[in-house]
Formats: C-alpha cells, sequence, structure tokens
C-alpha cells in the first residue's frame, strides 16, 4: 500500500483552507492571501482529486459581473492545466454583516431572500463546474439570546429554504445533491442543527429528503464532546453520508481545525477504517486550517500532512483487520454476532414467550460474569496503529 497520494484516492481540499491567511479574533493575518489558480496548481502537485469552494473564495463578495467572469475564467483554465475536479461547492453565508443574525433563518425576512439569491447564483455555477454535492454549513443560523430567536419558527424557514432551493435545482435538472453541516457553535453562541442527530431529524421532514444527507465535520461533532466515528456510523446506515470534512480537535473547546489525525488519533483510525470498508465512495475532504505559526511552506506540507496521515491510517486498519490476532480477539469479543437478527425469521411475540431458553431457563449471572475481552481488542488497535504490529 502507497502512502504517496494520487488522485485515486480522491483527496480534496477547500480553497478557503490552504488559502486561509491565518487572521483570528485575536491577531492579524500571518500570511498573505494565496491566489485560488495557485492553490489549485499545488494542490495538484501534492496529489489531491480535487478543490471546493465558497462564491466568495474564488469570487470576492460585490464584484461585477465583468470581474467575476475574469475570475471564473481563471479558474476554470488552471482545472483544465491540472486535471482537479470540483466535486463539491458551497455558499458564503457568513461572512459579510448582513447575514450576523443568519442567512436563511435570519429573522429579516429580505436578507433571507438575499441569500436564496446568493445560494442559487453558486448552484448555477457548482452545476456549471461539474459538482454533485452542495453544502450549507450554518454557521449564522442560530442566536446567542434564546429570546430573540424563535427556533421552531427558524426551522420552519430553514425548511422553506432547503425545500425551495431542492426545487430550484430539480427544476434546472441539476445533478445536485445538498450535504448540511452540522456544528454546535461557533461562530454563533448556540448553531441550528448542532449535531449529526439533530441535521439527521430535520433532514426527514424535508420535501426533498431524498436529496439530501449530510456532511459532518470531525471537529464539530467532537466540539460537542460526541464519538465522530459513531456519528459517521448512523450517517452511513442512514444512507446520508453525502459528504465529509476531515480534521483534527483536540476536545470540547472552540472549533480547532487541527490537520486530520492531530487530534483524537484513535477516533481517526477508527473513522478511516469505517470509511474503507463501509461503503463511502465519495471524496475525502479536508476542512483544516494550516497553523497561524505557518509560513507558506508549512501551509503545503500541512496539505500534505493530512493526505499521508489518512494513508498511514488506511494501511495500519488493513493491518489491524488482516492480524489473525485480530480476528480471534474480534470472536471472543463476539462482534460479528451482533449483526445476527435477536428474533428468528417470523418469530411472533408468541414464540418467544413460548423459548424458556431466551428467560425461564437464561441465567443472567452466568452471563453478567463473562468477560467480553473488549480491551484487549482495543490494545491491539492501538499497537497496530502505533506500528507496533
Ligand atoms: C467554514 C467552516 C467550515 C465549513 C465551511 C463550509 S466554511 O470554514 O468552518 O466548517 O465546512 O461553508
Ligand atoms: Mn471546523
Ligand atoms: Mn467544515
Amino acid at each position: 500500500m502507497s502512502v504517496t497520494p494520487t488522485p485515486g484516492d480522491k483527496f480534496t481540499f477547500g480553497l478557503w483552507t490552504v488559502g486561509w491567511p491565518a487572521n483570528d479574533p485575536f491577531g492579524d493575518p500571518t500570511r498573505p492571501a494565496l491566489d485560488p489558480v495557485e492553490s489549485v496548481h499545488r494542490l495538484a502537485e501534492l496529489g489531491a482529486y480535487g478543490v471546493t469552494f465558497h462564491d466568495d473564495d474564488l469570487i470576492p463578495f460585490g464584484s461585477g459581473d465583468a470581474d467575476r467572469a475574469k475570475h471564473i475564467e481563471r479558474f476554470k483554465a488552471a482545472l483544465d492545466e491540472t486535471g482537479l475536479k470540483v466535486p463539491m461547492a458551497t455558499t458564503n453565508l457568513f461572512k459579510h454583516p448582513v447575514f450576523k443574525d443568519g442567512a436563511l433563518t435570519a429573522n429579516d425576512r429580505e436578507v433571507r431572500r438575499y441569500a436564496l439569491r446568493k445560494v442559487m447564483r453558486n448552484l448555477d455555477l457548482a452545476a456549471e463546474l461539474g459538482a454533485d454535492t452542495y453544502v450549507f454549513w450554518g454557521g449564522r443560523e442560530g442566536s446567542e439570546s434564546d429570546a430573540a430567536k424563535d427556533v421552531r419558527a427558524a426551522l420552519d424557514r430553514y425548511r422553506e429554504g432547503l425545500d425551495f432551493l431542492a426545487d430550484y435545482v430539480v427544476e434546472r435538472g441539476y445533478n445536485l445533491r445538498f450535504a448540511l453541516e452540522p456544528k454546535p457553535n461557533e461562530p454563533r453562541g448556540d448553531i441550528l442543527l448542532p449535531t449529526i442527530g439533530h441535521a439527521l431529524g430535520f433532514i426527514s421532514t424535508l420535501e426533498h429528503a431524498d436529496m439530501v444527507g449530510l456532511n459532518p465535520e470531525v471537529g464539530h461533532e467532537q466540539m460537542a464532546g460526541l464519538n465522530f466515528a459513531h456519528g459517521i456510523a448512523q450517517a452511513l446506515w442512514q444512507g446520508k453520508l453525502f459528504h465529509i470534512d476531515l480534521n483534527g480537535q483536540r476536545g470540547i473547546k472552540y472549533d480547532q481545525d487541527l490537520v486530520f489525525g492531530h487530534g483524537d488519533l484513535l477516533n481517526a483510525f477508527f473513522l478511516v477504517d469505517l470509511l474503507e470498508t463501509g461503503g463511502y465512495e465519495g471524496p475525502r475532504h479536508f476542512d483544516y486550517k494550516p497553523a497561524r505559526t505557518e509560513d507558506i511552506t508549512g501551509v503545503w506540507q500541512s496539505a500534505a500532512a493530512n493526505m499521508r496521515t489518512y494513508l498511514l491510517l488506511k494501511e495500519r486498519a488493513a493491518a489491524f483487520r488482516a492480524d489473525a490476532e485480530v480476528q480471534e480477539a474480534l470472536q471472543v469479543a463476539g462482534v460479528a454476532e451482533l449483526s445476527t437478527p435477536t428474533l428468528g425469521a417470523g418469530e411472533t411475540p408468541g414464540d418467544l414467550l413460548a423459548d424458556r431458553s431466551a428467560f425461564e431457563d437464561y441465567d443472567p449471572e452466568i452471563a453478567g460474569a463473562r468477560g467480553k475481552g473488549f480491551v484487549r481488542l482495543n490494545q491491539l488497535a492501538v499497537e497496530h496503529l502505533m506500528g507496533a504490529r
């Protein structure tokens, strides 16, 4: 197995990731802005498959039509030269002050109508560039004050907006699906659809629920103290893992957007194991921020680090699965038995009541005293991760 990235690995990066000039709420940028055309060339050289973008990453906010066309033209030329794809695009509905109280769920109706138009314009461009996924990260959809936001009305407006935009995609015949990206907080004090679970519940109420899934981000679930690999497993189980944002996060704190694996490495190991064996075929998209301490050399080193870490984890996870001792430990732990249905085919409540072995003759004390061997299994995973086996 090679740990040198190639387009076949389907690694993608947001223009806003490597292009982040490293300004934060406390300090000025530490790096110059990057030309998207340069990012395309550098990412292609590093072995990436594609790039993703917000409308404003490519076309500065407020550009006139002629400038807009020029920016798109240059970008397209770079894509043609490098062969890089654009599998996903999204809208910046959070940077301009107009969106300070949200976009699709702003209290101000005019802001909501403006947001819809901004999304529609970029949906046209996304379709033109061949994207098949359109992300909605509602960073400003939320509040700092419970008095200031009627959450039920906000969810009505969120649904109205997404239903309308899905209708637009269908009417235009675009090959696009929507992927909602949950986040618990930051920049709003509390963001609507804060976790994978909230978003899945919301999606089931949409008119075009079939064309709406998720774009979960490692750090966002971990900011809420949740197990990311579990969340991804449920998203896969519900057929809703449309896209994924890979990065690193160390516990419940501000959104760190570290390099993939530079946070909870063991959870990243199980995540890669799941993605590689669980039927996910979409891009492996890195949504990280090159640390503010890095210069431009560090930016490209960190971009390469995301891909290399993913491939190393993929290699370790495959070795873990192939190890005979792991297979035996999995057997002892009864992991495969969970795939056996609890009831026999066609078994009725009456049948179960008649089965004395299930209750009257069953000894819960014996079962309760039996060790499971889960810790041994976990240690084997840790040792594979460390390269000790
Ligand atoms: C923003 C956010 C990310 C989202 C991006 C998509 S923008 O950088 O922090 O998590 O994925 O809008
Ligand atoms: Mn993030
Ligand atoms: Mn993200």
